[in-house]
């Protein structure tokens, strides 16, 4: 397989309505595509996640732009390549700058399986037909809006609801919440806003009968996540901690949490998706697919990834309307029971929209 050209695209997608997180709000969903192209005529497309600041991981968008358009791209041009899981050989001098990898690897799968007559989901090694939905609502003005929110969201189907919290805005909402749907698969994310002093208003979260606490403590702070975890009755899940398969060894080791919420866009892409998911499979911690408010073509990688058999938990992966008014796939990722039926068609299995792309795009890099 060569790569004959590729194409990037800047683009400031519109979210439906802001969202809140205990590091800021976002009115649109800033990100980058790319496209492969290979010397038959196929095209293989990635996102790359990484938000306009570095609010989550230390990448940001432009970082990763000219990353990947002085670097990464030009790096694989015109080689020759058998197998996307041959990538980190061509990238082993660049150091993390997982989103922008994850970008190329993600591309390239998809014109690897297209190449192969696959779908994604195949080409990677998953089975399932159709994956579970859950949703991520943002911090809401008060709890009463909240459970407004919670609402809508067990209306439209999700199966289970993720409450994004921050000191000052946890129990009294999640018990709001949990008051209203005594039986619903309900947890709470809270993006680092909590250290170890912390941890009597994380204990007290116990008796809400949460599924998991994500990402209570600081991304690097694996110890003091054990130390909390061994005071809980509530499973710790760990989101930015696990970028790689090492931080996944270590926080087995340490005991830092049961479960790992894996996007494919931190830990850079697929492969390395697929190898934390057999690590944690093996050492019996479930695993779920989380999303960056992704864009339909990440959404569409999400899916396929959540079809390996160690994602045990509904994911972060919602329909196109949820976040978004015009997505940049066609058709859009629509629920259905609660479930996301996997495409059966090769690739990511959805065509690009590329009416909202050329709206949307703000710039673009033909290589
Ligand atoms: O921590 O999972 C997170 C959104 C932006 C940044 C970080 C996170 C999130 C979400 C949304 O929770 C997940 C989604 O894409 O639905
Ligand atoms: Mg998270």
């Amino acid at each position: 397989m060569k790569i004959t050209a590729a194409h990037l695209y800047k683009i400031n997608l519109p979210l439906q309505s802001p969202f809140r997180t205990s590091f800021g709000q976002m009115t649109t969903k800033d990100f980058t595509l790319l496209a492969l192209h290979d010397e038959e005529g196929n095209s293989g497309y990635g996102e790359c996640s990484a938000f306009s600041q570095p609010f989550y991981t230390e990448e940001f968008r432009d970082s990763a732009y000219l990353l990947l358009k002085n670097t990464l791209i030009p790096m694989i041009l015109n080689q020759e390549l058998s197998s996307p899981t041959q990538l980190s050989c061509y990238f082993t001098t660049i150091k993390r700058n997982n989103m922008a990898k994850a970008a190329v690897d993600t591309a390239l799968w998809d014109l690897y399986a297209k190449r192969n007559h696959q779908s994604l989901a195949r080409a990677i090694g998953g089975h399932k037909t159709e994956v579970l939905a859950g949703i991520s609502i943002g911090i809401q003005p008060s709890p009463e809006l909240l459970v407004t929110k919670v609402r809508q969201a067990v209306k439209a189907g999700y199966q289970r609801v993720k409450i994004k919290i921050k000191p000052g805005a946890d129990y009294q909402y999640l018990k709001a919440v949990r008051n209203e749907f005594p039986h619903l698969m309900l947890m709470a994310d809270a993006n680092s806003a909590y250290r170890l002093k912390d941890i009597d208003c994380l204990k007290r979260l116990d008796e809400l009968n949460l599924l998991m606490i994500e990402q209570p403590l600081e991304a690097d702070d694996l110890l003091h996540h054990a130390q909390l975890q061994q005071q809980l009755t509530t499973p710790l899940c760990l989101d930015e901690s696990i970028n790689s398969l090492a931080d996944a060894q270590a926080m087995e080791q340490l005991g830092s949490g049961r479960i790992i919420n894996i996007k494919i866009s931190k830990v850079g892409g697929l492969t390395a998706a697929k190898m934390i998911q057999a690590f944690a499979e093996a050492h019996q911690i479930g695993c779920w697919c989380g999303g960056m408010l992704g864009s339909g073509v990440a959404r569409a990688a999400d899916i396929a990834a959540a079809t390996l058999p160690g994602y045990v938990f509904p994911n972060d992966i919602s329909a196109s309307q949820r976040y978004f008014a015009h997505d940049i796939i066609k058709p859009e990722i629509k629920l259905d029971n609660g479930k996301i039926n996997v495409p059966t068609s090769s690739g990511i299995g959805y065509g690009l929209a590329w009416n909202i792309i050329h709206r949307y795009s703000i710039e673009e890099t033909i290589f």
